[in-house]
């Protein structure tokens, strides 16, 4: 089952991947996606190896962005493809049948591409604004994205739809009613001076509203 709520780690001066991790593992997280962009490759495999001991512990899937090999030495229960990483196809065959294969996708086109590349959740955004992800497409917005899940379901596309992109919490219900199947954040947790509490609320909003549509009707 894809979670509905997604949380992802991002490269911060003051905190580390683990203890990201770690905060948000013991306020209820129970998918977290590594997302690093600046650590050589010595060190996100450290970084990964510490994140994956703490997923463990809470029983939390862990995603890796980016990276096959990193997801496949620590055994990782999945990859995030952007569509300039590796093929979904060819991440299915090193990483096999059962591993989650996540894909991005800016535009429609690239929700049926993702959807055609075998992935089992596609990470449709930027929704808003976000400093997050440099030089990422346009925002998608609320009409298009409530367009773009309308034209999902007519076309028959299962594969669940996560929203990402400057996500905060009051756009939480907004969201999820255009009947993505859940959302993912970054900078919406780690930013705050308070993440804990943002996060519980996060999981508490999504708790509330009707449960996602995996088929995307
Ligand atoms: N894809 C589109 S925006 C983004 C990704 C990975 C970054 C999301 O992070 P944030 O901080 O929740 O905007
Ligand atoms: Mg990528």
């Amino acid at each position: 089952m894809i979670a509905r709520f997604q949380y992802l780690t991002q490269d911060l001066p003051t905190i580390s991947h683990p203890e990201l991790a770690e905060i948000a593992c013991k306020n209820g997280v129970k998918w977290l996606q590594l997302r690093t962009k600046n650590l050589a490759y010595e060190d996100w495999l450290y970084a990964a190896r510490s994140v994956k001991e703490i997923c463990d512990a809470f029983q939390c899937t862990l995603i890796i962005n980016d990276n096959v090999s990193i997801a496949q030495e620590i055994n990782a229960h999945g990859v995030h493809l952007g569509l300039d990483d590796m093929p979904p196809q060819k991440a299915r065959q090193i990483l096999g049948s059962q591993a989650i294969i996540g894909g991005t996708a800016n535009s429609f086109e690239d929700v049926l591409r993702q959807a055609n590349n075998g992935c089992n959740y596609i990470g449709l955004g930027p929704i808003n604004y976000t400093e997050t992800k440099k030089n990422t497409q346009p925002q998608i917005g609320i009409p298009l994205l409530q367009q773009m899940i309308q034209m999902a379901c007519l076309r028959k596309i299962q594969v669940p739809i996560i929203a990402i992109g400057g996500i905060k919490l009051v756009d939480v219900e907004t969201i999820l009613q255009t009947g993505v199947h859940g959302i993912a954040v970054s900078s919406g947790v780690n930013l705050s001076p308070i993440r804990e509490i943002i996060l519980q609320h996060f999981l508490e909003k999504i708790k509330t509203m009707p449960d996602g549509q995996t088929s995307n009707c």
